[in-house]
């Protein structure tokens, strides 16, 4: 186990003070960042305490340590889980040779795409979110929004790290790069289309801790599976940090359905208009939001047939989630069948090679661990007695890349008209009215032990403290 070294201005346990020109260079990155967290990140509450934990070393007991911290002082700094001595490439076509401590050349510009693409979500996402404070619903909330915010911005850190430390002077370039781009900019926007979404209200955060995070987290465990070692071991390590953003999101969802169902049972009505005119959440807008933003993230795996995916997969770059869980770790000879797109614009069922299916793959993975959330609403729902079911829609629908991108689709999967799912589109997905209506619902609480009313107060606090902790610090 390796401690993190604090002395230093970053945070570190890769020896930063053994590689002076590394040092050096992260250092003059260092106050960039904190310029654009300044500019890009949570509007207000910098100068709030906030209950946060800390990464103080990456073992189980180290790495969340936790503490009122003002944000702009949050260490930000570079963890890699520790090393495997005589770690062996595990898939692809060179299993059983040593994994790489260095880029190999042949690999050099995939690698760093495949670094820059992830890194560049990070960023965006705080981008995204940095509006949220002005309506938090509690002091709760308030904070885990700046937990998720504060370790996006290290994940960033991470990403930077591995591009300053390995990929020369381009490297250096891209990390400037990942601070230029920004989330929604017309002229200069962030690289995968979800993080350019606008989140201005709750619900919107909810879903995308729920949905997009999520799609981090199957991103990351591919990454993780990587040859080139630092990639895997930095990515491991993120990914324990990512699980609680996931919660984040499924516990937010659910206590939005848990105050639905309260003032349904308080009403004895499914009324939609009785439901908003209580101030809860009717459980079809729900749907719409869950329409949205789960056919938003199904986009970032990619395309069903993707070449980038074979290549990524063959050269042992980038694997599938728990690669370990499958028999055949070479799948050079394997084929996939799934429901594809005809030429005549009809479903199909095609055999492609298993390595061009590999973005398909770590969907499929990513859809069965949404639908367990999913489950768990509609058992709340159901027990409240009432006979509504949510659903994920179908991987074919609204899709803007990939094969079923630009194709007709309803949620159910079926191809329809062009015209009727142009009549139908908007009622699949959060309407202007609704979105005004989430908007007015959107009010900031911060009394210490109040929760606003659309949303049921948490029922466990953060680190075993009370849920009625004051877990920010308002500065007046
Ligand atoms: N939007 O062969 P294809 C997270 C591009 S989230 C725009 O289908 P490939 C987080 C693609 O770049 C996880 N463009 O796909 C969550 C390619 O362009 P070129 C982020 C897209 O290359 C919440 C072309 O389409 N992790 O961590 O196999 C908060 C055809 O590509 C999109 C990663 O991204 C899109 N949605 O795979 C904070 C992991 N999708 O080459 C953080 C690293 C595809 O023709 N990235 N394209 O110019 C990758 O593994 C891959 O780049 C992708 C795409 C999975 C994104």
């Amino acid at each position: 186990m390796t401690n993190l070294n604090y002395q230093e201005k970053i945070p570190n346990n890769v020896d930063l003070s053994t590689d002076l020109s590394l040092q050096r260079a992260l250092e003059h990155w260092q106050p960039k960042f904190k310029n654009w967290w300044t500019e890009m990140g949570p509007e207000g509450f910098q100068a709030s305490d906030v209950y946060l934990r800390t990464a103080t070393s990456v073992d189980a007991d180290g790495w969340a340590t936790y503490g009122k911290v003002k944000m702009p002082e949050y260490r930000w700094g570079i963890f890699l889980n520790d090393k495997v001595e005589d770690r062996k490439i595990h898939f692809g076509d060179n299993i059983g040779k040593p994994v790489w401590q260095q880029v190999p050349g042949d690999y050099r510009s995939i690698l760093r795409r495949l670094i820059v693409t992830q890194g560049d979500t990070e960023p965006a996402s705080v981008e995204q979110q940095r509006e949220l404070g002005k309506t938090c619903p509690s002091l709760f909330d308030l904070r885990n929004l700046f937990q998720v915010n504060v370790e996006e911005g290290r994940h960033l850190w991470a990403m930077v790290y591995l591009l300053h430390a390995y990929f020369g002077r381009d490297g250096r370039e891209e990390a400037e790069a990942l601070l230029e781009r920004n989330s929604g900019d017309v002229d200069n926007p962030r690289i995968l289309g979800t993080f350019n979404e606008p989140i201005t209200d709750w619900v919107s955060f909810f879903m995308f801790t729920y949905f997009t995070d999520r799609d981090g987290k199957y991103q990351l465990k591919s990454l993780a599976e990587s040859s080139f070692d630092p990639l895997a071991r930095t990515c491991q390590f993120m990914l324990t940090e990512e699980a609680h953003h996931m919660q984040v999101g499924e516990t937010g969802i659910t206590r939005m359905i848990q105050r639905t169902l309260d003032v349904m049972n308080e009403l004895k009505s499914d009324s939609i208009d009785a439901i908003r005119n209580a101030g809860a959440i009717d459980l079809q807008t729900i749907q719409r939001y869950i329409n949205f933003w789960f056919s938003s993230s199904l986009d970032l795996f990619g395309s069903e047939i993707s070449s980038n995916s074979a290549t990524a997969f063959a050269n042992g770059l980038k694997g599938r989630p728990d690669e370990m869980r499958y028999e055949d770790h070479s799948e050079k000879n394997s084929t996939f069948t799934f429901d594809g797109l005809s030429l005549e614009n009809t479903i199909e069922t095609q055999t492609i090679p298993m390595r061009n299916a590999m973005n398909e793959i770590t969907r499929r993975a990513y859809v069965t661990d949404c639908e367990v959330g999913l489950k768990r609403w509609n058992r709340l729902i159901k027990k409240s007695g009432y006979n509504i079911e949510l659903k994920l829609p179908s991987t074919r629908f609204r899709r803007n890349i990939g094969i079923w991108a630009g194709v007709d689709v309803n949620p159910e999967g079926k191809i329809i008209s062009k015209n009727e799912y142009e009549n139908k589109l908007g009622s699949w997905l959060p309407s202007e009215i609704d979105k005004e209506f989430i908007n007015s619902l959107m009010v900031q609480v911060t009394e210490v032990n109040k929760t606003a009313g659309w949303i049921a107060a948490p029922n466990r606090g953060i680190n075993n403290m009370d849920t009625g902790y004051e877990y920010v610090n308002l500065k007046k």
